[in-house]
Order: structure tokens, then C-alpha cells, then sequence
């Protein structure tokens, strides 16, 4: 399995989350990004730095451009009005004010295309985030050669909605991933997303579509942010119906309950016959994530990378959060292997059905 990952990530760290009411370090921190690297050097993997450049087409296709131009231009009107901190919204479009009208305004603007207020923007932030998908890309470009790949993306991305940034999100490096894919040839893609938080913008861009089957186990929208999507009640729209599966969870579960989830969403992933699957590998599931609530320990990462793997399909793994900083390693790196040995496992099963074929061929 190739590593693909870019150290531009490092252009975008915010001073101030806003946190509890305070302005507290964040949380999605570029430590996070170099102890995940330590761990797969530690452990062997093929590490190629340096993605091929940022592909605006391939982003234009899932993100508005509208969007897209207000990211590259944010900090810049930002800082031309003469703002002292990092850039945050103060007002959001609530119910019965106007939300599709974009405001010429940067305060104005922030509000329009933020979906949750934490998130920074931040002079080197635009760079960042399309090193992040340019990982995505490169990584979905090895897997369609035939290898499995793991795109350390930072920032993460699956909150980052058509036209919508926020939950530490900018671009939706998974989603982007998902559209190569099929700008590649695919006929369906499954998108599989194990973050503790729900993917509500996975689920946004492919929410009408029947060719991307998008997958959530998360944190219950009652309990756990972002709070106004996720419910199993989303099945999808129009010719999507059907297509989009939530699996909220309640405060606490541990991993037979969590895994009991995964098991339902690879059934219907089997059943869908996917020509590639992409993980969005948030490991905020785990027992002391410091603002999550699933109780998974991590060995789990290991057995639940295993059950991926059985499903023999070309996989790319997307890294989105994980804020136990010094475990966040081990528990991702923990997937990659737990997928890996039941990757080979399912080619070596395959060439021995082969050669036992022609086995009973040659001898009758
Ligand atoms: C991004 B990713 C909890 C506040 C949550 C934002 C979390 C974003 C998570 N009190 N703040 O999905 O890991
Ligand atoms: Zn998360």
C-alpha cells in the first residue's frame, strides 16, 4: 500500500478553535498529520511525497464554483478589510433570512458558506486544503492502476458540502476521490465513512445520485456534532433514494455494537458491487478521542480494517480525524494492516481457487 501525503498541510493551522466559549488551540493540529506519518515509516510503507497538482476541474464538479473561488479569496478580502484575527463568521443565514443570496460582504460571505464556526480561515489555508485533495487524487490514481492506496490528507474533508466548509473541512478530499473514480471508469463507487462524526457532506454531494453509495456509523445527531444531519431516516433523493445509509450511534458504544454497524453497511456494500471503495478513516472513534464518544479500543482499528478488506474491492483510504494525538497513529496504521492482511489473504485464496480449477480440469 502507498502512502501519498504533501507537507503544504502545514500552511493551514489556526491559533484559535472556538471551543466551550474560548478560543482554545485546535484540536485538528499538524502533529496529528506527522505521528501518522511516523507510524507507517515505522512500519514499512512505500512513501510518496508530492501529489500531482490540484485538479480545479475535478473540484468544480462537486464543489460550486462560486464556492471554490470564495476559498481562494477569503483571507485576502478578509485581511483588505482590515480584520486583526483569523477569518470566522459572526452571522449565518437562519431560518427565514436569505440563504441563496451571496452577500458582497466578507462577513457576509463566511456566514453564507459556513456550516459550523470552530473553523479558521487562515492565509495559508486555501494551499493547504488543495494539497489535501491533490493527495486524494493521486492516491485514487494508484488504486485505479491496481494498488491499494492511503491519502494522508490534512486538513480533512468530509463536512465540506457543495458549497460548505467548517468541522475542520474545506475540500471533501473522500468525495473528490469518489468523482475520479468514476471520471476514470468506474461504474459505481461505494463511499464508506467510519469518522466518529457524521460525513455531512459526503452525503450532501452524492445525496440524489444512484452511482455512489454512501455509508455513515457515527455519532448520534442528538448527541454529537454536527448535529443537524445524520439521522437513519436519510435515505437519499430522487434517483439516489436508497443510496445513502446513517448509522447513529448513542454515547458510549463499544466495538460490537459499532462493528454490528460496519458488518450491515459491507453487506449492502457487497450488494452494490462497487468497482472501488473509498474510506473516509476518521479514528475519533476511539475510547479517549478528546471530543468524541465511542469507546472502541486499538486492536478494533485492526479487526475492523480486516472486515474492509474481505470485501476484495480496490480501496483507498482517506484520512480525516482522530484527535487522541499520540494514539492516532497506531489506530490508523491499525486499519491499514488489518485491511492489508486480509487483502492478501482473499489474492492468495484467489489463486488457489484458480489453480484447483485447473486442477480438476487437467485431471478429468
Ligand atoms: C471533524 B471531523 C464538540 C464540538 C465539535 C467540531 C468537530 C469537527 C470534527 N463539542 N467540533 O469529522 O473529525
Ligand atoms: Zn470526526
Amino acid at each position: 500500500m502507498k502512502v501519498v501525503r504533501s507537507e503544504k498541510h502545514r500552511l493551514h493551522f489556526p491559533k484559535g478553535e472556538l471551543y466551550g466559549g474560548e478560543l482554545v488551540r485546535p484540536f485538528e493540529c499538524p502533529e496529528r498529520w506527522d505521528i501518522v506519518l511516523e507510524e507507517l515509516t515505522k512500519r514499512g510503507y512505500e512513501d510518496c511525497n508530492d501529489p500531482d497538482e490540484f485538479d480545479v476541474g475535478l473540484a468544480q464538479s462537486i464543489h460550486t464554483p462560486d464556492f471554490i473561488e470564495f476559498l481562494e479569496t477569503a483571507w485576502e478580502q478578509w485581511a483588505a478589510e482590515g480584520m486583526k484575527g483569523e477569518a470566522i463568521p459572526t452571522v449565518i443565514p437562519a431560518r427565514r433570512m436569505h440563504s441563496n443570496r451571496v452577500p458582497k460582504h466578507i462577513d457576509g460571505k463566511l456566514g453564507y458558506y459556513c456550516m459550523a464556526i470552530e473553523t479558521a480561515i487562515t492565509g495559508g489555508t486555501w494551499e493547504a486544503a488543495k494539497s489535501a485533495a491533490a493527495c486524494a487524487i493521486t492516491a485514487q490514481k494508484l488504486v485505479s492502476a491496481g494498488d491499494p492506496a492511503f491519502a494522508l490528507c490534512r486538513p480533512p474533508g468530509h463536512h465540506a458540502g457543495k458549497d460548505l466548509y467548517g468541522g475542520y473541512c474545506f475540500l471533501n478530499n473522500a468525495s473528490l476521490a469518489v468523482e475520479g473514480f468514476l471520471r476514470d471508469g468506474a461504474g459505481r463507487v461505494a463511499l464508506l465513512d467510519v469518522d466518529f462524526h457524521h460525513g455531512n457532506g459526503s452525503q450532501d454531494i452524492f445525496y440524489d445520485r444512484n452511482d455512489v453509495l454512501f455509508c455513515s456509523i457515527h455519532g448520534h445527531p442528538e448527541d454529537a456534532f454536527p448535529h443537524f444531519l445524520g439521522y437513519s431516516d436519510e435515505r437519499g433523493i430522487g434517483s439516489g433514494e436508497g443510496f445513502n445509509r446513517n448509522y447513529p450511534l448513542r454515547p458510549n458504544t463499544e466495538f460490537s455494537a459499532w462493528n454490528e454497524a460496519l458488518q450491515d453497511a459491507c453487506r449492502h456494500i457487497q450488494k452494490f458491487a462497487p468497482d472501488a471503495i473509498v474510506v473516509s478513516l476518521g479514528v475519533d472513534t476511539y475510547k479517549d478521542d478528546p471530543i468524541s464518544f465511542f469507546r472502541l479500543e486499538s486492536d478494533d482499528f485492526t479487526n475492523y480494517g480486516e472486515l474492509i478488506g474481505r470485501l476484495s474491492v480496490p480501496t483507498l483510504f482517506i484520512m480525516e480525524g482522530g484527535y487522541a494525538v499520540s494514539e492516532i497513529g497506531m489506530n490508523a496504521v491499525n486499519v491499514l494492516d488489518g485491511f492489508l492482511s486480509a487483502w492478501h489473504y482473499s489474492w492468495i485464496r484467489f489463486i488457489l481457487l484458480c489453480f484447483s480449477l485447473w486442477w480438476s480440469n487437467t485431471s478429468t
